[in-house]
Parts: structure tokens; C-alpha cells; sequence
């Protein structure tokens, strides 16, 4: 028996580890794809990228849209690979609910056993130790292992940094992007230093990860990968024969599950959807839904130019509806209500609520941006329409149809979307018809838009001209909740 036996719970807990961080660094990358920039100002102004992932560049004289700026990546490094935004946000939250729940259970019992020993370093001295052995190791000599323990002081630093340091960043940098977090609490992201910040700096996590691993492999190597392996997997260093090949058979396990879901992902991306999506949903609704949005940014922080996602309706209809100001455009609200309406851009804007706010948009594929957005409260529509009881959602419909207006991206049909009544009563949820001061911008949504500061951005339909209330959203499309739900998996309920 060696005295550096690890205890079972502890090999189990590094092994669906490692499984889970080959997950959440592949799901990770597929939603890095989807906006392959970094920023260090919340407007993600088009050209101050301090790195780029695509080579792809914007045309300068027409209007493009942040979905012409995705990227396609192979399946090797993203899960699920070939631009699928949607399956890579279900599997990174569904493993990362797990990887914290083992996460927990693992440094709790570090603490219960007396574990923590093997990581905490108790005395200042690890520090030059682990500077001589550093400089050891650069000699292409193996430095000692501590007293009694089965790595170097060097390891043993590296260790407490990934599991006390890197994880909790990885978490806490990861809650920050939730646009329900950051409308709830603007300290936490001011903390970060802003969205983009926190964003460049959850991507130094996924370096970070993949530079540890790396480097935890090679030393594998250099210590004997067979014995090291035998201490991990049988609780001792005696069986270096026997720790190769099952840790040749786990490694292909972990590959093997990689793949599973990586085909499932690509062929049966609706039972994915629905299946992980019930977790995840869940979790979201209970956890960030009471989160709710009072954001004031200051009217500095506008952007000079915000961001645009979806090309505007190229119906004559519309420009020609363009062309007059919209004066010909009708609001329809209809559907479960005891007062049906039809109004007129005239009839919003002489309704006697009015409101601004000067808030941060979060878009799902990882952009922000700053606006102040100026329109009804949706509860005083409320208020004048009267929802019958049983009416439980609103579905917003555009004017949109997505296989004229944007061809280039998958799904037919006109964009909707579906939020609930519950959400709807949030103060800041508002149907805008002016932004930055001005009438809203055409590219932004005229004559009306939705704007929801707790979601992510592809809720807030722009374009609208009829609002429909309903007993269950399931009726309506592929019945998940609104078009991204229903042609690209994105989930319906989106604080974070
Ligand atoms: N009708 C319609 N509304 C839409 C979209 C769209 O493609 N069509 N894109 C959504 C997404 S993903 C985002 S991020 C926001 C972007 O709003 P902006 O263009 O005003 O920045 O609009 C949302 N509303
Ligand atoms: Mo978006």
C-alpha cells in the first residue's frame, strides 16, 4: 500500500472531471464561434476586436448583421461543431450544472477527510521551492517530490490554483455574462470590468484549462505515465501496467462519450433540445427569472453605433410603410383578451405612459452593446387590453419572413417570439419605438420592438405588428416558444 493513496471518492471525482472539462471547453468553443471577437468595451464596436477567431470580413458600404459574422468550426473542437449555437449552449449549461455540483461535493469533502492537505500549501516556503523547481524542471531534471507527498511543491501549486483559483473564476465569470445577473446587480459586472471584460476573461479560463491539461499530461510523461496513472485509478503507484491500459481505456471512454453526443447533437438536435433544456430551464427559471431589470446606465455609455442582429423586412408592404413614417402600420392585439385593440404609432405615443431606459443589451452569441430605449411599458398594454385568465403568454409576430429577408440563415417563415405574462409585468420590459432619442431605427425594429432587460437579446422581436395572448405557446410554430426556439434550439427561457 502506498502512502499516497488517494481515496476512492477523490479518483472517481478526477475522472467525471476530466470528461466534463472536454465537454464544457468543446461547448465552449461552439459559443465563442458564433461571435468569434473579444472586446474591452461593452459596445463590441465593429473593428476594436483586440483578437479575432474568422477571417471573415464585413462589408463596409452595405448593411450586415452579426449573423453573417459566425463562424462555421469542425466538430474536433466544438461540440457540436458546424455553427449550432443552440446545442453548444445546452451542453455548456448542462454540464456545467453537473461540473459544479461535483465541483462542490469534491472541495467539501477535501475538508471533511483532511484531503485539502494534498493542496493547501500551509507554509510560505512552496514558494521558492516551487521556483527551484521550476527552474529544475527547465534543466530537463525531475525536481523531489515533497515529504510524504505525491507531487513536487511546483505541482502542488499549480493544483491549489486550478481547484481554488481557475474554477471559481471559471463560475463567477461565467454568472456575469447573464444578462438577468447584470440587470439585477450592475456591481457584479462593474466588478469584472464590464461584459466584454468578463467575457475576454472567461476565454483566458478556457487558455488557462487547456494550458493545465496540457502541461498535466506532459508531466504525466515525464513521472511515468503508467504509475502516476495506477495512483489515480487504483488508489496506488504498484500497478504501472495496469494503470496505462485503463487509462488508455478511460481516455477512450471520455472520446468515445465526446463523439456520442456530438452525433446526437447533429442528428437528433430537437431531443437534445428538449431534453437537456428541461434541465437547464428549470434551473434558470428558479435561479435567475426573480432577477429583475432596474438599469440605469448613463446616457454616456450609448453606443455610437449598436450593434445589429437580423436584416429588416424587404416586403413593399413595409417600405412603403417605411416611406410614410409609418403611418399605414396597425397594431393588432388580439388573441385572449377581454379588449381587443388596433392602434396606430400615433395611438402608442398618446397613451400617457411613457418610458426610457438606458440599459445593456446582451445578444446569445456573446455581443453587447448600450441603447436608450423609449416606448409603452408592456404593462400598461396590459392594462388596456385586459388578458382573459386563462392567458398565459404573449407571442410577438413580425414582419419578418426569414426565408425572403435572410436566406443565408436556416428556417422559413416569419420571426416570432413567445414570452410569459409573468414576464411581461417586469418594469423594464417595453415595447420601444424610439431609440437613442430618435424614432427607432429601421435596422433597430421600426416601428416596434420588444425590449425584455433581463433575456438575451433574440427574445425581443423587433418589427412587430401583432401581439397575440395565449393559453400555451406549444400551439403556435414547431411549438418550442418563437422562431430561434423552433428552427435554430436556442431555449425560451434566456437569463444567461
Ligand atoms: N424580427 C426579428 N427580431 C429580432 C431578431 C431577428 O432576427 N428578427 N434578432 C434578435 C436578436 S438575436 C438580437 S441580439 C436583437 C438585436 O437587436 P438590435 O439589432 O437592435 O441590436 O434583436 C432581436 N430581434
Ligand atoms: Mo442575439
Amino acid at each position: 500500500m502506498d502512502v499516497y493513496g488517494f481515496p476512492a471518492w477523490l479518483r472517481v471525482e478526477h475522472w467525471i472531471n476530466a470528461l466534463f472539462i472536454t465537454l464544457m471547453v468543446r461547448s465552449g468553443i461552439e459559443i465563442l464561434a458564433t461571435h468569434p471577437k473579444l472586446y474591452g468595451r461593452d459596445d463590441s464596436r465593429p473593428g476594436s476586436e483586440w483578437a479575432r477567431f474568422t477571417r471573415k470580413t464585413m462589408p463596409k458600404d452595405k448593411l450586415y448583421d452579426t449573423l453573417d459574422e459566425e463562424e462555421s468550426y469542425s466538430p474536433i473542437i466544438s461540440l457540436p461543431g458546424h455553427r449550432n449555437l443552440g446545442m453548444g449552449r445546452h451542453w455548456h449549461f448542462f454540464v456545467a450544472i453537473g461540473w459544479v455540483l461535483a465541483g462542490v461535493t469534491y472541495v467539501a469533502l477535501l475538508f471533511a477527510t483532511g484531503q485539502w492537505r494534498r493542496y493547501i500549501p500551509t507554509s510560505w516556503g512552496i514558494l521558492p521551492q516551487a521556483w527551484h523547481d521550476l527552474l529544475t524542471y527547465l534543466s530537463f531534471r525531475l525536481p523531489p517530490h515533497l515529504p510524504g507527498e505525491p507531487f513536487d511543491a511546483l505541482q502542488k501549486l499549480a493544483y491549489a490554483l486550478v481547484i481554488f483559483v481557475l474554477a471559481p473564476v471559471a463560475i463567477l465569470s461565467g454568472l456575469a455574462q447573464s444578462p438577468a445577473v447584470d440587470a439585477r446587480f450592475p456591481w457584479f459586472l462593474r466588478l469584472w470590468g464590464g461584459r466584454q471584460r468578463v467575457r475576454s476573461l472567461h476565454f483566458f479560463v478556457l487558455l488557462a484549462f487547456l494550458a493545465f491539461t496540457a502541461v498535466h499530461l506532459l508531466m504525466l510523461a515525464v513521472w511515468g505515465w503508467g504509475r502516476e496513472n495506477s495512483l489515480m485509478i487504483f488508489g496506488h503507484g504498484d500497478a504501472p501496467v495496469g494503470g496505462l491500459w485503463v487509462s488508455l481505456v478511460i481516455i477512450a471512454a471520455i472520446i468515445g462519450v465526446n463523439i456520442a453526443v456530438t452525433v446526437w447533437s447533429l442528428r437528433r438536435p430537437r431531443m437534445v433540445q428538449r431534453v437537456l433544456g428541461a434541465v437547464v430551464m428549470a434551473l434558470r427559471r428558479a435561479l435567475l427569472r426573480p432577477a429583475t431589470s432596474h438599469q440605469h446606465y448613463p446616457k454616456a455609455a450609448v453606443a455610437a453605433q449598436h450593434r445589429v442582429n437580423g436584416k429588416p423586412p424587404d416586403s413593399d408592404t413595409y417600405k412603403i410603410m417605411a416611406v410614410h413614417d409609418f403611418a399605414p402600420w396597425r397594431l393588432t392585439v388580439g388573441g385572449l383578451v377581454e379588449n381587443p385593440v388596433v392602434l396606430t404609432l400615433e395611438d402608442l405615443r398618446a397613451l400617457n405612459t411613457r418610458q426610457s431606459q438606458c440599459v445593456l443589451h446582451h445578444c446569445i452569441q456573446g455581443w453587447s452593446s448600450v441603447g436608450e430605449w423609449t416606448g409603452l411599458p408592456l404593462r400598461d398594454l396590459l392594462d388596456l387590453v385586459r388578458p382573459l385568465p386563462e392567458a398565459r403568454y404573449i407571442c410577438f409576430l413580425t414582419m419578418q419572413d426569414n426565408g425572403r429577408d435572410e436566406p443565408s440563415a436556416p428556417g422559413e417563415g416569419h420571426f416570432y417570439e413567445i414570452i410569459d405574462l409573468e414576464l411581461a409585468h417586469h418594469p423594464q420590459t417595453l415595447l420601444a419605438y424610439e431609440m437613442n432619442g430618435e424614432p427607432l431605427p429601421i435596422e433597430h425594429g421600426a416601428p416596434l420592438r420588444l425590449r425584455l432587460e433581463n433575456q438575451l437579446g433574440f427574445k425581443m422581436a423587433k418589427w412587430i405588428h401583432d401581439i397575440e395572448f395565449l393559453s400555451d405557446y406549444r400551439l403556435v410554430g414547431d411549438g418550442m416558444g418563437g422562431w430561434r426556439e423552433d428552427n435554430v434550439h436556442f431555449d425560451m427561457e434566456v437569463g444567461i
